[in-house]
């Protein structure tokens, strides 16, 4: 049964305010410098997803060799009954980095009565196109987006419905996007946020063998190539650089040690690369790193969720066990 009654009719858009807490303009540049300073240099992942950037990972989600998003839809469509049984009615349904929204969609034709969804990005350009997206196609639901870095504090819209229960939706895994401790302190942030007896739903890349994962980040296409470098042509136009792309190669490999991708731009020559009047030299074979890709086994998940006031209540995986979708309430 399809509860919230999707509608075609894309003439009669229905018009979504966003709630612009501009989230990055006066971060981006300090944060980069910070990073580009460093012995070990690094950029914050959360800034490939400018237009190009979120366009590009929407490209890499299509990739066979890129498992995760199908991965994940195939767990949600398998269980979606027993998921928005679990979830409940009247939610205040919050989605963190909404991207293209296709996982959500699942949710949104069977959760019953949803009061709020509330999809927050940083990505201003992406919110506006699914939020219209979703309104267009949901005649009843009340959209409320939020543009904003979702690590930091900020004040929700309220609910012009009433709600039983805020559930936050994280798929994606993006939650190994964090390093393990700042995974566990935003963990216990959500638990704040969805307050006593709320819910994650969250998506969560298992361990497995290595060469899947190599063949993951190292597409025969090479988007997730361009998806990295197009951090430096970000750089170029927003903050003044000269960042030239054929100087940096994309590099990513596993760490067993750390159970983590990681992902570096590495340096083909030694050189100087500037960012107004600020000069940054490179050596040949130093690397800026630029994302790191946890994957986990379910009783670390759980243990970390435990220690930030989470129970998993349910994990949903797949035949192979490479991704699961995985129920939490806080206490
Ligand atoms: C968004 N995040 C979960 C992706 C990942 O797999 O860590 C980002 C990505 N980086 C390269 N490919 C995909």
């Amino acid at each position: 049964m399809v509860y919230n009654r999707p509608q075609m009719d894309f003439n009669k858009t229905r018009r979504t305010q966003i709630h612009d807490l501009k989230p990055e303009h006066e971060h981006f540049r300090t944060e980069v410098l910070n990073g580009l300073r460093k012995a070990q240099k690094e950029l914050p992942s959360k800034y490939f997803y400018n237009e190009r950037g979120s366009y590009l990972y929407e490209r890499i989600c299509t990739l066979d060799e890129y498992y995760p998003p199908r991965t994940e839809i195939a767990i949600m469509k398998a269980h979606i009954k027993e998921i928005v049984e679990l979830l409940g009615p009247n939610t205040y349904l919050i989605e963190y980095g909404c991207g293209n929204c296709v996982k959500t969609r699942i949710l949104l034709d069977y959760l019953p009565n949803i009061s709020t969804y509330v999809p927050i990005d940083i990505s201003v350009e992406q919110l506006r196109r699914v939020s219209q997206e979703l309104t267009s196609h949901y005649s009843e639901l009340e959209v409320s987006p939020v543009c904003a870095d979702y690590t930091s504090n900020f004040k929700l819209p309220a609910s012009k419905r009433p709600s039983d229960r805020t559930v936050v939706y994280f798929p994606g895994s993006t939650i190994g996007n964090f390093d393990p401790i700042s995974a566990r302190n935003f963990l216990e942030h959500i638990g704040s946020v969805c307050g006593t007896g709320g819910a994650l739903l969250i998506g969560v890349d298992l361990k497995k063998d290595p060469d899947v994962l190599h063949r993951a980040y190292n597409d025969r296409e090479g988007v997730t190539a361009a998806f990295n470098l197009n951090l430096l042509e970000r750089i170029n136009r927003e903050l003044n650089g000269d960042f030239q792309l054929d100087n940096f190669q994309h590099y990513a490999f596993y760490n067993p040690r750390e159970s983590r991708i990681e992902m570096h731009l590495v340096s083909l020559r030694d050189h100087i690369v500037h960012l107004d009047d600020v000069s940054i030299p490179f050596v040949e074979g130093e690397s800026i790193w630029t994302e790191s890709s946890y994957k986990f086994n379910s009783d670390e998940f759980a243990l970390m969720a435990m220690d930030a006031g989470f129970q998993v209540k349910k994990v949903w995986t797949d035949e192979r066990q490479w991704f699961s979708v995985q129920y939490l309430v806080a206490n």
